[in-house]
């Protein structure tokens, strides 16, 4: 745990003075951002007594939809009603999505409650619980909410184990300390309902995730520098009845190449532009700082970036138009 201790004091501190909060998860959320939301939401609202709201731009994903509030989750919210705002493993102030439409959020009225575990996060809270050793944003929630003195129950239990699944990659990552697998033990202890994270997350794939997945690696190639890379369009997605949200998982398969140094999956967007992720196993890589070269960031072994522009296929190279 690298956060100082006066850190935490000063979280516990806005948490104990704010009586209506707004917890933000990341656009596009993942188990991660979901189960850190709805952890210190039960949390403060059960134990605690406080008005929370979850929010976040995109609706939660299916493979959520096991936790206890769930449905809780607001597109929108009035910030004037809030006297504090969390985020959760929002890695830059872009992924919060509401700054376009709320400039109050990063004015410090109210007081910004950061916690994540993106080695690209800067900072942008008033108090900052930002760890980038940690494996997820749920792990850093963990240790608030047992310095807080919150009861852990099955409810919490499940929504934290649910991220720590998730960001891990079934615990197969190499983000899966020690310490992971300790947190994780009391979190079932405690009764999170593993079976039913371990069939949601890892053993749920519908019939167009498995075709988007198929013609993913028929277009994998492995070039001269050992990149792995394959690309999907919208186009594509659109024949096989598919959605951007199918493609998630995929980065993960074109990694296990065991000639390949690192892997690339690209996927344009007519509208969005190209969203590139990367992957490696190797530890004298590190992709944040290839996904920093396109304006992205993310972890040392996983990161992305959003660009404008088109791609182009220049047989086995595929080159981005900007
Ligand atoms: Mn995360």
């Amino acid at each position: 745990m690298s956060i100082p201790e006066a850190q935490f004091q000063d979280a516990e501190k806005l948490l104990h003075n704010a009586q209506r909060i707004v917890i933000i998860s990341h656009r596009g959320p993942d188990a991660d951002s979901v189960g850190s939301n709805l952890a210190l939401r039960l949390a403060l609202v059960r134990q605690w007594g406080k008005e929370v709201i979850s929010a976040c731009v995109d609706p939660p994903p299916e493979n959520c939809d096991h936790l206890e509030d769930f449905k809780s989750f607001m597109q929108d919210f009035d910030i004037s009603h809030a006297d504090l705002v969390i985020s959760v493993d929002c890695g830059a102030p872009t992924m919060l999505k509401f700054g376009d439409t709320k400039p109050e959020l990063f004015s410090g009225t109210p007081p910004l409650l950061n916690i994540d575990h993106h080695t690209s996060n800067d900072g942008f809270g008033t108090v900052n619980l930002v760890d980038d050793n940690a494996a997820a944003a749920v792990q850093v929630v963990y240790h608030l909410l047992t310095r807080c003195r919150f009861r852990i129950d099955r409810h919490i239990a499940t929504a934290l184990l649910s991220g720590l699944y998730f960001d891990t990659g079934s615990f197969m990552h190499s983000n899966t300390t020690p310490e992971v697998l300790e947190i994780a033990g009391r979190l079932m202890w405690k009764g999170a309902d593993f079976k039913t994270i371990v069939r949601k997350q890892f053993r749920t794939m519908t019939v167009a995730q498995l075709k988007t997945f198929g013609t993913v690696f028929e277009r994998t190639n492995v070039n001269r520098r050992k990149l792995t890379v394959a690309a999907l369009n919208d186009d594509d997605l659109r024949g096989i009845g598919a959605t951007p949200e199918d493609t998630n998982g995929v980065i993960d398969y074109l990694n296990s190449v065991p000639e390949g140094n690192f892997s690339c999956f690209l996927y344009e967007d007519r509208q969005k532009g190209v969203k590139g992720s990367f992957r490696t196993r190797d530890d004298s890589i590190n992709v944040s700082k290839v996904a920093g070269l396109f304006g992205g960031g993310g972890h040392k072994k996983a990161a992305g970036f959003l660009v404008p522009g088109r791609l182009r296929q220049i047989t086995p190279r595929i080159k981005i138009d900007s």
